[in-house]
């Protein structure tokens, strides 16, 4: 906590907003008053009149918010909508018929545009062949795809049809996704054969074929396969079927179902401090409401825009910010499938000046890889055409910052640093672009209707500037999570218990300064974020642990200065494997995560010991093995420590 502290607090900048962005705001200072002003005073009626103005509702509701439950809160219950409706059927009316929904560049460099009502069409014959194979509201359906248009249009479709999405990032595992199959008991599975990465074919079908083997609980009993890589695959008789066949027969009409907005639009699965993913859902009114005011207010997208938010549709970024809060606006939607630095350093900033893209969305990690590379690559490239820029993930630093602003941005575009969550739907704290002056490494202010908070051990608000505390927010929000799937009381037990129901906690903490902005200070659990991405440390201990020879293990992360953060494992043999060559057990301990998990959960470093540091009580010492992870000098309390002849040892212990 105090090295983040530290870093920032002498962080004194401050950019004003560009006058001539301001002007053109979506957002002006204003509006920005006035709606945190009907936000404090009758939050109802905020929340009311925003859901009525800028959704499409097929029975309007009368309630707002129902809390009898809380926190199981329920928002516009009675009203009903559909959320592909609202993506993309509401903006065939007029011009925007034949804008683009999406401009999609493949890693090999084709490009295929879908105007919006291409994509309508696209869209009503997946529906169709959905219904087909026999999916019916309610039903979860899993999508492992690359990133092509065929994975929007999969989550297009079920939310035409009612069915619950579960995508499922391709670069997870095999047996990652066989958890999420089970868990959510989805029957269809979409897939494809192969996604292009780095030159390469990650062989999604094959995966898909471990993850379904018979013994498995799964309820899968179709898979639909895109062929894209034109790798050979086995098709299952009576199982699989080609995404061309399944579309073939099909008609281009199918209705879009009214929801109540209450259901399930979809489950992600999101890393939690303790046992496996958890399936975070969301409703189906109140996210896409939320999504779509935080893309219009946060980005500032204008029909005439081309935004690229550069997350997978696997994560919560790309289901928020590449598919619902965009399509909502009626925006043009980039798409780029592969990897970042594919064939060279310079991919993204050729992509930005060949599609003349006006606001980028991406991660603190990839900026600080390319500002690696140095700056020939971006100056090679017109990058005139952008206008803002975003970051999402993880705390950006100063100087990533200053690079992404001036580099990137030319200095002429605000920065949206974004501080959210899977559970949160949408952006919670950001600047916004017209009202809010930038200062490098805060997310700035909280979101009209957003009441986030800072609270001390007992759940008292900290109200002086520059101290630390638990990030919570003590209001609901029309975005927020609706629960775990199939499991309410860790829904509450993970986000409620700590301060008997109060608050919403988010599982980080934060400071705020003399001028309220935010500051981000990383998690307060045992998460862990390497690359942006939301890892557990008891998930990756298990994987090292489900090793023949590993006896126990404890992960910690350590500071990296592209991942932000790097996983460091130590780890205990059994008696019988302790004389195994290392570095051999360290290679099959990293393709052991890599199966288990996916290659983001692999550890960088991993140390061999004898024991791990423990309490009195079993406990074990994360604090202690952080700071031996990062070679720093114990300064904690060791009285707690069961054999204070460890210490020695760990500090030596044989890396791999
Ligand atoms: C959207 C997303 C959420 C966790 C969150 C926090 C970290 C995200 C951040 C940030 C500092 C930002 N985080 N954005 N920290 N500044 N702008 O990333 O969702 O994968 O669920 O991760 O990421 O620790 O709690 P998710």
């Amino acid at each position: 906590m105090s090295t983040s502290i530290d870093s920032t607090l002498s962080e004194t900048r401050s950019f004003p907003v560009p006058a001539d962005f301001a002007r053109q705001a979506n957002l002006d200072a204003e509006m920005f008053a006035r709606l945190n002003q009907q936000a404090a005073e009758d939050p109802d009626r905020f929340w009311g009149d925003l859901a009525r103005r800028h959704l499409e509702w097929a029975v309007p509701f009368q309630l707002v918010l129902e809390a009898d439950q809380a926190p199981f809160y329920r928002w516009f219950a009675d009203g009903q909508l559909n959320v592909a409706h609202n993506c993309v059927d509401r903006h065939l009316r007029g011009a925007s018929r034949h804008k683009a929904a999406l401009i999609w560049e493949g890693e090999d460099g084709a490009v295929r545009t879908l105007t919006y009502a291409q994509l309508h069409r696209e869209m009503q014959l997946f529906a169709n062949a959905l219904k087909h194979q026999g999916v019916r509201k309610g039903d979860r359906v899993a999508i492992y795809m690359p990133m092509v248009p065929e994975a929007v249009i999969a989550m297009l479709a079920c939310a035409r049809i009612g069915a619950i999405h579960t995508v499922v990032f391709g670069g997870f595992s095999a047996e990652a996704l066989k958890d999420r199959l089970e868990d959510t008991q989805a029957r269809v599975l979409i897939t494809a054969d192969g996604a292009w990465r780095a030159g390469k074919v990650v062989p999604l079908k094959r995966h898909a074929d471990q993850a379904l083997l018979r013994e498995h609980g799964h309820a899968v009993q179709r898979v639909i396969v895109l062929r894209r890589t034109g790798t050979e695959i086995d098709m299952q008789d009576g199982r699989d079927i080609w995404w061309g066949d399944a579309t073939a027969a099909m008609s281009a009409d199918c209705p879009a179902l009214p929801m109540q907005a209450e259901d399930p639009l979809f489950i992600l699965y999101t890393s939690g401090s303790t046992g496996k993913p958890k399936g975070v859902f969301h409703s189906s009114a109140g996210y896409l409401l939320w999504s779509m005011l935080t893309t219009r207010w946060v980005f500032d997208v204008k029909p005439e825009d081309v935004y690229w938010c550069t997350a997978d549709v696997g994560w919560i970024t790309g289901h928020s910010y590449v598919v619902y809060g965009p399509l909502a606006n009626g925006a043009t939607v980039f798409l780029y499938e592969g990897a970042p630095m594919y064939p060279q350093p310079d991919r993204f900033w050729a992509m930005i000046a060949r599609h003349g893209i006006s606001i980028l969305y991406t991660a603190p990690t990839a900026i600080r890889a390319f500002m690696k590379m140095g700056d020939e690559w971006p100056r090679r490239h017109d990058l005139s055409s952008l206008r803002l820029l975003g970051s999402v993930g993880e705390p950006m630093n100063p100087e990533a910052w200053m690079w992404y602003h001036q580099t990137i941005g030319g200095g002429r575009c605000p920065v949206a640093d974004t501080w959210w969550q899977t559970e949160t739907g949408g952006h919670m704290i950001a600047p916004l672009p017209g009202v809010t002056a930038n200062k490098p490494g805060s997310c700035a202010l909280p979101l009209p209707g957003i009441s986030a908070r800072i609270v001390d051990d007992q759940g008292n608000f900290v109200r002086a500037p520059d101290v630390g505390g638990y990030l919570v927010i003590d209001r609901p929000w029309p975005g927020m999570l609706r629960g775990i799937w199939g499991d309410p009381a860790r829904y509450l037990e993970n986000y409620w218990a700590r301060f008997d129901h109060r608050y919403y906690v988010a599982g980080d903490s934060a400071r705020r300064d003399a001028d309220d902005y935010f500051w981000m200070m990383g998690r307060i659990d045992d998460v862990l974020n390497v690359s942006g991405h939301r890892l557990g440390t008891a998930e990756v201990e298990s994987a090292l642990v489900a090793h023949p020879a590993v006896a126990e293990a404890a992960v910690v992360g350590v500071p990296h200065d592209i991942k932000g953060e790097a996983l460091c494992a130590f780890v205990v043999l059994k008696h019988r494997h302790q004389g195994d060559d290392r570095d051999e057990l360290g290679a099959a301990l990293r393709a052991q995560v890599t199966e288990l998990i996916g290659a983001i959960a692999r550890p960088d470093d991993i140390r061999f010991t004898d024991t791990l540091p423990k309490t009195r009580s079993g406990k074990i010492m994360r604090r202690l093995l952080r700071s031996i992870a990062r070679g720093e000098t114990i300064v904690q309390d060791t009285s707690t420590l069961e054999d204070e002849g460890i210490l020695q040892q760990l500090g030596t212990a044989k890396k791999s």
